[in-house]
C-alpha cells in the first residue's frame, strides 16, 4: 500500500550522482570524511540496486498476479564474479553512471575494479548457472535460482616456491552490496532426529536440531527488459531460544552457542574436504539446507499461497504451477524432501505424491567421470534424513519392481540401475544420479556428444525404460557478459558491421559478419581492437605476475580447473618440447620461430594432489623459460594466480588460440570454449565436449584439432594397458627435460610416472596424454604457419565469432522452457 518512491531517472547524471551521494550518506558503512575509490563503488552499487529492486519488486509481483508455472533452479554454485558493469549495462544505464561518478572525479571502470568476485562456484557448472539467470531473465522467463550463501567462496590461489596455496576468500570483507537480506523469509530445517508412526499410520520426521534458513535475494536484472529475477541464497541460522544462556553465565561459552556453530558451519565454505566422516556429513547438511528451504518456502508454501487465491487448489495441479531442475545430483534430495512434504506434512497418498513428484523434477548430468558421481553412505543418510532414506528405500523397491512386472528383459541389469547399492555390506551407498534417473521425467545432458554417451553408456539401461526421457541441451554462455561487456572494443566492430546491436540479444545474427571475412578494412578494424585488449591483458600479467610478455606473440591460453583429463599437462609438455627445440635452433633459425606466449590458469582442489603438481611444473617451467635470453624472444610461459570470473574477463578477449584439449569423452561440454570463440579466438582441440558442435559452426578450417576420438578411448587404454603402446620419441624428450632437473630439484617423478604404462603411481596414462602428444605437437605447427599469415589469421578470428550464435544461452534457456519446463515468458508490462 506503501506508494513507492522513485529510483533517480536514469537519463539524469545529475539525478543519479544525487542519489550516489545520499548512499554515501546514509548507508553507514564508512567514514563520513572519505569517499576514496571504495565508498564510491559502494555508493554506486547501492545506487544501481535502487532499479535492481524496483523493478525486482515489480516482477515479483507481476508473477504474484499471472501466476505463472515458474521454474526453481537449484544450484550448489553459482559464479557471479562482479555485478557492477553488468547490472549497469543491462539496465542499459551505463552512460548516465558513468557521467555521474565523474562528478566526483571518478571513471566507472575504476570503482568496477574495487568490487569482490563472489565466487559461490567451483568451475564451469556454477558459471553456467550464472549465465542461465541471466538468460531466464532477459527471456522474461518465470524461473528463480537457489544456492547457499557460503561465508567463504571458492578459495584465493597464492603462488609460492612451493606451489598452489590455498587462502580464504573474503567476498563479505566489507558486506555485498547486491543481497536483500530477506528476514520476512524464514523457514526451519530438520537434521538428525527419528520416525514417528502416528496412530493414522502416518509417518513424522521427529527431534533432532531444527535450523533456521534466512533468504538473501540477489536481483538478476534482464539485459532491455523490465523483468528483475531472484537469485535466492540460503543462510543458516540458530535463533535466541538455541542459545543457553543459563550456561554461558555459568561460563561454558562453547557449549552455549552449539548450534549458533553448527548453523555457521554449513554456509562456511563450498565444497569443505570430504575426506573425513564429519566433511561427508558436512556436505550432506549444506545439500538438504538448500533443498529443503527452497521447497518448504518457494515451492509448497508460495503454491499454497497462490492456490488459496486463484488455482482449483488441488495438489496434482502443482507440476503445471513448478518446475525444479536439479543442477547435477547435489540437490537430488530434493526428491525426497518433495515426496514427505507431499506425504507427511500434506497428507498425500505415495502414488499421488509420486505422480507430482516425477511430473515437477528434471536432472541435468554435467560428467560423466566416476569418481565425480556422487554416492552417500546409507549409513550417514539414515543418521542425518531417516525419513528421507525411508522414502529413498520405498522408491527404490518401486522402481525393482516395476522393472521385474513391466520389462523383465531388464532384470539382469537391475543391480546396476537400482539406487541403493549394497554390494560392500560395510559400505552401502544411496547412488545419486541413479536416484535423478529414476525420479525425474526428463535428464539431459550438456552438449550432443555428452548426451549421446549418457545414453549410450552411462545411462544405457534406463533408455530401453524409458527411451523419450533423456534429452541433449547444449550449455551456451551469457552474451552480454561474455562479450558486449568484456569485449568493449570488439563489440563495437560488431555492431558498426552488423548496422545493429540486435546481435546482443540474437546471437545468430553474428553470421551476418561471415560476408565481410575478407574485407581488409573490417581485418585492420579487428586486428586494433584485438591488439588493444592483448596489451590489457598484457597488464595483466604484468601486475599479477611480474612477467612482461610481448603484445605481438601469439597469446595463447588454457584457463580452466586443473584437472588430468583436462590435460594441462599435454599442454605444459608441448612448451618444454618447444623450449627444447629453441635451444637447439640457431639464432637465423629462431628468426622465423613465431612468438609465443603460454598462459595457464586455474585451480587445483586442495586435496588433488597431481593437479598440484602440475600448477608447481607450470611455475616452474615459466621460472627457467622466462629468464633464458636464449629463447624468452620466442617463449613466454605464464601460470595466471587465482583464475576467477574478473580475470578471464580480461584474458578471453585478448586472446588468440586457447587450448581445450581434454581426453575425449571426459568434458561433458565445456563452456570457456564458447567464450573464446565468441570473442574470436581459435581453438586447438580435441573432439570433446562442446568442441565438436563448435568446429561444426565455425568450420573445420578454422579449429586446430587432433587426437583420439571418444570411441577410441577405451581400446586405446586396452593396448596401452597390454603394452602395445609405442611412444613419440618427442614426447620421450619432453619428459626426458624434465626429469634432468632442468625446471628445478622438485620431484616431478609420481607426475611423469603416472604418464608410464607400467606405472606404480599412475593409472598407466589413463589420459592418453602419451598417445596425443605427437598429434598435438603437429597442430600446434599448423598455428606457427597459420599465424605468420595475418589475413588468414584474423579471418579464422573473424568465422569464430561469426560461428558462435549456437552458444547463446538465451538459445540454451529457450529450449530448456519448451522442451523440460514448460513455461512461457511473463514480461513486465
Ligand atoms: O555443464 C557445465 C560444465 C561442463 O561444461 C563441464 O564440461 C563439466 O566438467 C562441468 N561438470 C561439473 C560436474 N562436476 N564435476 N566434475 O563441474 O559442467
Amino acid at each position: 500500500k506503501v506508494k513507492p518512491a522513485a529510483s533517480p531517472a536514469a537519463d539524469k547524471p545529475a539525478e543519479i550522482a544525487g542519489n550516489i551521494s545520499y548512499h554515501a550518506q546514509y548507508s553507514p558503512h564508512f567514514s563520513p570524511l572519505a569517499f576514496g575509490p571504495e565508498e564510491a563503488f559502494y555508493a554506486t552499487a547501492e545506487s544501481v540496486r535502487d532499479h535492481l529492486i524496483e523493478r525486482w519488486n515489480d516482477t515479483y509481483v507481476h508473477f504474484h498476479k499471472t501466476d505463472p508455472k515458474q521454474t526453481y533452479y537449484l544450484s550448489m554454485e553459482y559464479l557471479q564474479g562482479r555485478a557492477l558493469t553488468n547490472a549497469v549495462g543491462n539496465l542499459g544505464i551505463t552512460g548516465a553512471y558513468a557521467e555521474a561518478v565523474k562528478k566526483f572525479g571518478y571513471e566507472l571502470e575504476a570503482l568496477v575494479g574495487q568490487e569482490k568476485d563472489a565466487a559461490l562456484g567451483n568451475g564451469g557448472l556454477g558459471r553456467l548457472a550464472s549465465c542461465f539467470l541471466d538468460s531466464m531473465a532477459t527471456l522474461n522467463l518465470p524461473a528463480w535460482g537457489y544456492g547457499l550463501r557460503y561465508r567463504y567462496g571458492l578459495f584465493k590461489q597464492v603462488i609460492t616456491k612451493e606451489g598452489q596455496e590455498e587462502m580464504a576468500e573474503d567476498w563479505l570483507d566489507k558486506f555485498s552490496p547486491w543481497e536483500i537480506p530477506r528476514h520476512d523469509v524464514v523457514f526451519p530445517v530438520r537434521f538428525f532426529g527419528h520416525v514417528e508412526i502416528l496412530p493414522d499410520g502416518s509417518r513424522k520426521w521427529v527431534g533432532g536440531e531444527v535450523l533456521k534458513a534466512l533468504a538473501y535475494d540477489v536481483p538478476i536484472p534482464g539485459y532491455k527488459t523490465k523483468n528483475a529475477i531472484s537469485l535466492r541464497l540460503w543462510e543458516a541460522k540458530a535463533t535466541a531460544e538455541d542459545f543457553n544462556l543459563f550456561q554461558f553465565n555459568d561460563g561454558q561459552y562453547e557449549s552455549s552457542a552449539q548450534l549458533h556453530a553448527r548453523a555457521e558451519q554449513i554456509c562456511a565454505v563450498l565444497y569443505p574436504g570430504d575426506a573425513t566422516e564429519e566433511g561427508k556429513l558436512l556436505r550432506l547438511k549444506q545439500q538438504f539446507f538448500l533443498c529443503s528451504a527452497s521447497l518448504q518456502v518457494d515451492m509448497i508454501a508460495r503454491f499454497k499461497e497462490r492456490k488459496a487465491d486463484r488455482v482449483s487448489g488441488k495438489w496434482s495441479e502443482f507440476p503445471s504451477k513448478v518446475a525444479v531442475q536439479l543442477n547435477d545430483t547435489h540437490p537430488t534430495l530434493a526428491i525426497p524432501e518433495l515426496m514427505r512434504l507431499l506425504m507427511d506434512e500434506e497428507g498425500l497418498g505415495w502414488d499421488e505424491a509420486w505422480d507430482i513428484t516425477y511430473r515437477t523434477v528434471s536432472y541435468t548430468n554435467h560428467t560423466v567421470l566416476p569418481e565425480a558421481l556422487e554416492k552417500w553412505s546409507q549409513i550417514v543418510m539414515r543418521k542425518l534424513l531417516p525419513r528421507h532414506m525411508e522414502i529413498i528405500e520405498e522408491i527404490d523397491k518401486r522402481f525393482r519392481e516395476m522393472v521385474i512386472s513391466k520389462h523383465k528383459e531388464m532384470e539382469g541389469k537391475i543391480d546396476s540401475m537400482k539406487v541403493l547399492d549394497g554390494s560392500n555390506p560395510q559400505k552401502p551407498v544411496v547412488r545419486m544420479a541413479n536416484l535423478c534417473v529414476v525420479s525425474s521425467h526428463s535428464v539431459n545432458g550438456v552438449a550432443e556428444l555428452h548426451s549421446n554417451i549418457l545414453k549410450q553408456e552411462l545411462f544405457a539401461d534406463y533408455v530401453s525404460i524409458w527411451p523419450n526421457k533423456f534429452q541433449n541441451k547444449t550449455n551456451g554462455i551469457t552474451p552480454r557478459r561474455w562479450l558486449k561487456f568484456c569485449n568493449p572494443e570488439l563489440s563495437e566492430i560488431i555492431t558498426k558491421w552488423l548496422k545493429t546491436d540486435q546481435w546482443t540479444s540474437d546471437l545468430d545474427l553474428l553470421t551476418g559478419l561471415r560476408k565481410f571475412a575478407d574485407d581488409e578494412k573490417l581485418h585492420a578494424e579487428w586486428a586494433a581492437a584485438k591488439l588493444a585488449c592483448k596489451k590489457r591483458l598484457a597488464k595483466h600479467v604484468l601486475d599479477a605476475t611480474g612477467v612482461t610478455i610481448d603484445p605481438n606473440s601469439l597469446f595463447d591460453i588454457q584457463i580452466k580447473r586443473i584437472h588430468e583429463y583436462k590435460r594441462q599437462l599435454l599442454n605444459i609438455l608441448g612448451a618444454v618440447y618447444r623450449y627444447k627445440k629453441l635451444k637447439e635452433m640457431s639464432a637465423e633459425e629462431k628468426q622465423k620461430v613465431t612468438p609465443r606466449t603460454v598462459m595457464i590458469g586455474g585451480k587445483a582442489f586442495a586435496t588433488y594432489t597431481n593437479a598440484k603438481r602440475i600448477v608447481k611444473l607450470v611455475n616452474d617451467v615459466g621460472a627457467v623459460v622466462n629468464n633464458d635470453p636464449e629463447v624468452n624472444k620466442c617463449l613466454k610461459v605464464v601460470f595466471i594466480p587465482n583464475y576467477n570470473v574478473s580475470v578471464a574477463e580480461v584474458l578471453i578477449p585478448g586472446s588468440e588460440l586457447s587450448q581445450h584439449i581434454s581426453t575425449a569423452g571426459m568434458e561433458a561440454s565445456g563452456t570457456s570454449n564458447m567464450k573464446f570463440s565468441l570473442n574470436g579466438c581459435v581453438i586447438i582441440g580435441t573432439l570433446d565436449g562442446a568442441n565438436v558442435e563448435i568446429r561444426e559452426e565455425v568450420g573445420e578450417d578454422n579449429f586446430f584439432l587432433f587426437g583420439a576420438k571418444a570411441d577410441q578411448v577405451a581400446g586405446l587404454r586396452k593396448d596401452r594397458e597390454n603394452g602395445l603402446f609405442k611412444p613419440d620419441p618427442r614426447f620421450e624428450e619432453a619428459k626426458q627435460l624434465i626429469r634432468s632437473g632442468a625446471f628445478g630439484s622438485y620431484n616431478y617423478e609420481p607426475l611423469l610416472d603416472s604418464l608410464e604404462g607400467n606405472s606404480g603411481f599412475g593409472r598407466g596414462d589413463y589420459f592418453l596424454v602419451g598417445y596425443d602428444f605427437p598429434g598435438y605437437i603437429d597442430a600446434q605447427d599448423r598455428v606457427d604457419a597459420a599465424y605468420k599469415d595475418k589475413k588468414k589469421w584474423i579471418k579464422m578470428s573473424i568465422l569464430n565469432t561469426a560461428g558462435s550464435g549456437k552458444f547463446s544461452s538465451d538459445r540454451t534457456i529457450a529450449q530448456y522452457a519448451k522442451e523440460i519446463w514448460d513455461i512461457k515468458p511473463s514480461p513486465v508490462a
